[in-house]
């Protein structure tokens, strides 16, 4: 009887340590759960929404900001990587990254292959060209268009109204670039971009059109069908930065 009574006391025992180990297991496994890390990537020069502050050597602006907010409105952790336009599209699509938020126009197109948050600014593109440029000096010429963006596809949808053939660059600053020194007579960029680098001197360049064309939304974006959970986090915690008035203290301090 003693000798059952032990076995049973062992048995009970073991089961004990496995059931704490257990435990310890599940409580581990939620507490990395909740302690994700997304994944973030955006532009690398966009200025006011994303550009690197030489002195600090971080990245600043509208979209650094936001992420900012509204990762701790909703208590959530990321990792921000400034990769450039058309390298966080991909990041996104091949599933190295999360999510991006880098003044990203919302259109049908994009919505065939990403979700979308809902807008927080609105903006469209113009061309850009040295002091003096006309329209009309486009044709036969050549333009910069920034590789992946909404610029480069409004570019090639008027390339023959115009005349010009197309040179593709990596970056805003390579486009402003090959503007000045002659390379190509004009560039695409969004409005209020090229708008806040001639306003701070940072470009000696003129918008040539009077409005933006394609104005449409901004917003922060997943892979079409993933990471629903992110964006709804994302879209639950800008409706409460846009409520309690930080998103437009956000705007204030970029000039907006
Ligand atoms: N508005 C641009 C686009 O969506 C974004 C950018 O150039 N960073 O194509």
């Amino acid at each position: 009887m003693k000798k059952v009574l032990a076995l049973t006391l062992a048995i009970v025992m073991i089961a004990s340590v496995a059931m704490f180990a257990g435990c310890g297991n599940s409580a581990d496994t939620k507490s990395s759960a909740d302690a994700k890390t997304y994944i973030i990537y955006s532009d690398n020069a966009f200025a006011p929404f994303e550009f690197l502050d030489t002195k600090t050597k971080k990245y600043v602006g509208v979209d650094m900001d936001i992420m900012d907010a509204v990762a701790k409105d909703q208590g959530f952790k990321y990792e921000m990587h400034n990769e450039g336009f058309d390298a966080s599209m991909g990041a996104v699509q091949s599933g190295q990254a999360d999510g991006m938020i880098a003044g990203m126009t919302i259109n049908d197109e994009r919505k065939k292959t990403f979700d979308f948050s809902s807008p927080y600014f609105n903006d469209g593109q113009v061309m850009v060209g040295k002091k003096g440029t006309k329209t009309d000096d486009l044709k036969g010429k050549t333009v910069a268009v920034k590789n992946g963006t909404a610029g480069k596809d409004y570019a090639e949808e008027v390339k023959d109204k115009y005349g010009y053939k197309i040179n593709y660059y990596k970056d805003s600053p390579a486009m402003y670039q090959a503007v000045k020194t002659g390379v190509d007579v004009a560039c695409f960029e969004d409005f209020s971009v090229i708008g806040y680098s001639i306003k701070t001197g940072e470009v000696d360049l003129e918008i040539l059109n009077d409005k933006p064309f394609n104005v449409k939304g901004y917003g922060f974006a997943v892979k079409k069908g993933q990471n629903a959970e992110l964006l709804k986090m994302f879209d639950a915690g800008l409706a409460n930065i846009k409520k309690n008035g930080k998103l437009n203290e956000i705007l204030a301090k970029y000039g907006y």
